[in-house]
């Protein structure tokens, strides 16, 4: 049931800002050969996105070494990218410096992964995780077949057992979280559905309340930030609007299409060691 609506429902809005991480992969075609600072801020430069129609002439075959995988077992996610008459897609575009981004997260979005499944050739991905509990989970794969451009696969997949109670996923009352020794300030300009926005997370350090100036390039940028609605259905990859800063503000644009409310991840890298924040927000 919920299979069928997947491939079709998943509103997948890439806005790629140019930079390093979002080089195209060898002998590709490329909107713009060299990069400098004036094109920050191109927000349709790098990487295009495929049109609804290309998306879904691509298809995406999820597949566990266990049917019936269990809490904390090593499970091994294989990913077959087809084409519509089911050829093997073989050429991928680097984006973010990976072929593939995979996005996990459980169906309360209680539970979130990002991870980098590893290109076995003939259109295959593959990498090996686990799942903290029973329950049902999203896996989320960002690829974008050369030539054809960005675009977002999806399925669903259950973990054996007893699922721990669901999570209601309610808007933060204020949105400063501290975690890993930081204090992360989200804020957002004029929210509003159907809009172009800035997500600003500011941060500092969590006991001095000094700005954190250092932190290091995370997939080629500053930071990665994922957004997923309540319901599932739309799943919103946002990259940043200012690729090269050190913080203390790492600043990213998205559209939130619909009102509605929203999980969103940041991921941030200090000292060598990534931390991600998360807000849940409301879209009037
Ligand atoms: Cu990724």
């Amino acid at each position: 049931m919920k299979k069928a609506a997947i491939a079709l429902t998943i509103t997948a809005v890439l806005l790629t800002a140019c930079g390093p991480g979002g080089m195209k992969h060898s002998g590709t075609m490329d909107h713009s050969g060299s990069m400098n600072d004036s094109d920050h801020g191109n927000m349709d430069g790098m990487t295009m996105v495929a049109d609804k129609t290309q998306a879904e002439n691509i298809k995406a075959k999820f597949m566990l070494s266990n049917d019936q995988p269990q809490p904390n077992q090593s499970a091994t996610i294989t990913v077959r990218i087809q084409d519509k008459d089911g050829n093997p897609v073989n050429d991928f575009d680097v984006q973010h410096e990976k072929l593939m981004h995979m996005i996990i997260v459980r169906k309360d979005l209680s539970y979130f992964n990002h991870i980098h499944p590893d290109y076995k050739g003939n259109g295959e991905f593959t990498i090996t995780t686990q799942f903290p509990t029973a329950g049902e989970y999203e896996i989320i794969s960002d690829i974008a077949p050369t030539g054809i451009g960005a675009m977002s696969k999806s399925e669903w997949i259950t973990v054996q057992g007893t699922a721990p109670a669901v999570q209601p996923i309610n808007p933060d009352p204020t949105l400063t979280k501290e975690v890993d020794g930081k204090e992360v300030t989200l804020s957002i300009n004029h929210l509003m559905a159907n809009m172009e926005l800035e997500l600003n997370f500011n941060i500092k350090d969590a006991q001095t309340k000094q700005p954190i100036t250092d932190l290091q390039p995370f997939l080629g940028a500053v930071g990665h930030v994922v957004i997923l609605n309540d319901k599932g259905g739309e799943y919103l990859h946002v990259h940043p609007a200012e690729e090269n800063s050190s913080g203390p503000d790492a600043k990213f644009m998205a559209t939130f299409p619909h009102s509605g409310v929203y999980k969103i991840w940041g991921q941030f890298q200090q000292n060598g060691k990534v931390f991600t924040v998360d807000f849940v927000i409301e879209v009037p």
